[in-house]
């Protein structure tokens, strides 16, 4: 049978939903029920009655799911997908950190380990960082652990004292000032869209900063007819279905994330069969870690 129909048929057998994030490959986004943010999907799961979720995504994703819906069976097909902006602090440089700097209140981007959230005051996404930062109604702010979006919160609330950790994604932090200049000059009448998880030099030349779901948003209320976008390349499968009259052009065809590209549709398959891989997360840090996340909603 045909991989797309045997996943089918399995997600109605097992009462299953898959979802993808923006950067997963084209063929898992096609057969995924929902594909955003990883935000979005996290409180989609938690919204839906079915009770398996299979999460087309890296391990942090996963885990912010489950922390959202803790009596679902949260999948995720590849386990060593993993996120090395994520993995870049622990709970022990939280404790550090908290030592080094009492009053200070810590403000957590979502790509970060379960563990990191729980001890953190709030978590933001990289649509609302901003926002959180600005309402947190204290001065003094610790921003982990991504110090691009880091710097780009700082340009925005300049009136806070914001000390940054020095995390950053690969993918996006190896695309330098030089590459958006050729790729300006490449399409000298496209608009630089780019995330903020990129270098500050390319911020710089931007004509739009935003989230995954912003870029998507903005695109599609822009009069403009060309983009170039300065983020992982899986997310022009959406520009491009959701804006087929515009024209796309990747910033770098380096803007692969490899973790993202592991997950395929045997993967897919693999994980409805044989309900894997099971993402739990300890009592304590899910308690912690969902306090944070509600405090995001709270004032975000
Ligand atoms: O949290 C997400 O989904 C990521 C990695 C980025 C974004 O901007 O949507």
């Amino acid at each position: 049978m045909d991989i797309t129909k045997e996943i089918q048929k399995l997600k109605e057998e097992k009462n299953a939903i898959v979802v993808a994030h923006n950067y997963q490959n084209k063929d898992i986004q096609e057969i995924a029920d929902f594909v955003g943010d990883s935000f979005y999907l996290s409180k989609i799961c938690a919204q839906r009655q079915e009770k398996m979720i299979i999460f087309c995504g890296v391990y942090f994703m996963a885990e912010t799911t489950k922390i959202l819906s803790p009596h679902k069976k949260i999948l995720l097909p590849e386990i060593n997908a993993g996120c090395s902006l994520a993995n870049m602090i622990t709970a022990d440089d939280v404790d550090r950190l908290k030592e080094e700097y009492p009053d200070y209140s810590i403000v957590c981007y979502i790509n970060s380990p379960a563990s990191v959230k729980a001890k953190s005051d709030v978590i933001c996404t990289s649509s609302n960082a901003i926002k959180i930062v600005r309402n947190i109604p204290n001065n003094k702010i610790i921003f982990l652990p991504d110090r691009n979006l880091g710097l780009f919160v700082k340009r925005n609330v300049p009136e806070k004292d914001i000390v940054l950790w020095d995390g950053f994604c690969f993918t996006h932090s190896k695309i330098k000032k030089d590459d958006a200049l050729k790729a300006k000059s490449d399409h000298p009448d496209a608009l630089l869209l780019v995330h903020p998880e990129c270098r500050e030099e390319v911020i710089e030349l931007a004509d739009f900063v935003g989230s995954t779901k912003q870029i998507i948003d903005f695109v599609i209320s822009s009069p403009a007819k060309e983009f170039i976008i300065g983020t992982e390349i899986g997310i022009l499968h959406s520009l491009k279905n959701l804006n087929p009259e515009k024209r796309f052009y990747i910033l770098s065809q380096r803007m692969i994330c490899p973790e993202m590209k592991k997950t395929i549709l045997t993967s897919v398959r693999e994980a409805l069969l044989h309900e894997k891989y099971e993402i739990n997360v300890d009592e304590n840090v899910l308690e912690g870690a969902q306090r944070a996340l509600i405090k995001m909603l709270k004032i975000g």
